[in-house]
């Protein structure tokens, strides 16, 4: 009989790397890893790793034979600022790669007679804020100025409707009613991790601005001083992740929600960045066009209907954020 799977994409990516250790630790499934990439050596051993491409129609044929998927956890991805200057293999890898794995769960689904669940992480960047004024004014809800600026946040608000479209209505019209796979996706705020470095995106000036620090490396902030935008430390990313899968199919009200941590402007990270670090050179050098893409992002994001639903809670603040999980592994990582 094959063993039930869990199928990570981009798995060598920041919340890939987070979340095989915390999913190897249930140990109740085999992982199965597929990112372009290999994997560090400490998740290595922890996971069955391809180096593939999810656009690769005959691996995927050839996986879905070999392993019965449970559920997917889709992570692949170019990020905002990377995909800007690629936009149409942005929507070739975020879009097109997205179709075919929904397609593949949402068959796999119905062969098995059981759904397989699709865990899809959504960002901030679906949102597209009009002016400075709007964004300060509230929290913004899930389907609040859904109006994105980037390719990237195009491709995750649309692949957030294909995922709702293959656990709704895939093949409506067929004689016998399929069963649907299981989609859930978070939208979630700029991601700070202690042990990686992201590549691509635009809210990377926070995890920039510390791990530089830590370094004893200047480093130039690309937004301005009061710029603002939610985000959240990787455990709790994981922890959304993780919740949002174990939570009832029946509790759920909606496909997609909004999670986050806290929210900070770039000086605010800059001086708790300077009482760790005194010796740290952290000024700021504006890049106009990826300033306006924070600056069409919400300063905060309205997480009430993950909370009823499913017991989300972020577990660190910013003070427990910096001060118990960013600077001492930070520290430790550099000093090594
Ligand atoms: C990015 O900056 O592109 C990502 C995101 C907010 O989704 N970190």
């Amino acid at each position: 009989m094959r063993k039930k799977t869990i199928l990570i994409t981009g798995a060598s990516g920041e919340i890939g790397q987070a979340l095989i250790k915390a999913l190897a630790s249930k140990n109740s499934h085999q992982l199965l890893t597929l990112d372009l990439h290999g994997l560090p050596a400490d998740t290595k051993p922890l996971t069955t790793h391809i180096e593939g491409d999810i656009l690769d129609e005959y691996l995927l044929g050839r996986l879905v034979s070999q392993y019965d998927f449970d559920a997917i956890y889709h992570l692949a991805a170019l990020l905002s600022t990377r995909a800007e200057f690629v936009p149409e293999a942005a929507h070739k890898v975020n879009v097109e790669g997205t179709l075919r794995l929904l397609k593949m769960a949402a068959e796999q689904s119905q062969w098995r007679g059981q759904a397989v669940q699709f865990i899809f992480p959504s960002s901030i960047a679906v949102y597209g804020l009009p002016d400075l004024e709007t964004k300060g004014q509230r929290k913004v809800r899930e389907w609040e100025y859904n109006n994105p600026t980037t390719m990237y946040g195009c491709n995750k608000l649309y692949c957030e409707l294909l995922g709702s479209y293959y656990s709704r209505n895939y093949r409506q019209l067929a004689a016998d009613k399929p069963e649907m796979l299981d989609f859930r996706g978070l939208r979630f705020p700029g991601l700070i991790s202690a042990f990686t470095l992201p590549t691509g995106g635009t809210s990377d000036y926070a995890p920039e601005m510390i791990h530089a620090a830590a370094q004893n490396q200047p480093y130039h902030c690309f937004v301005r001083p009061d710029s603002i935008i939610p985000f959240m430390a990787m455990p709790d990313a994981v922890t959304a992740l993780l919740k949002l899968a174990q939570a009832p199919r029946s509790a759920l009200s909606r496909n997609v929600y909004n999670v986050t941590g806290f929210s900070l402007t770039a000086e605010a990270i800059r001086e708790r960045v300077l009482q760790a670090f005194p010796q740290a050179q952290i000024d700021y050098r504006t890049d106009l066009k990826r300033q306006a893409i924070v600056d069409s992002w919400p300063a905060d994001i309205h997480d009430a209907a993950a909370s009823q639903d499913w017991g989300w809670q972020p577990e660190y603040n910013a003070d427990r954020t910096f001060e118990e999980y960013l600077f001492p592994n930070i520290r430790e990582r550099y000093d090594k």
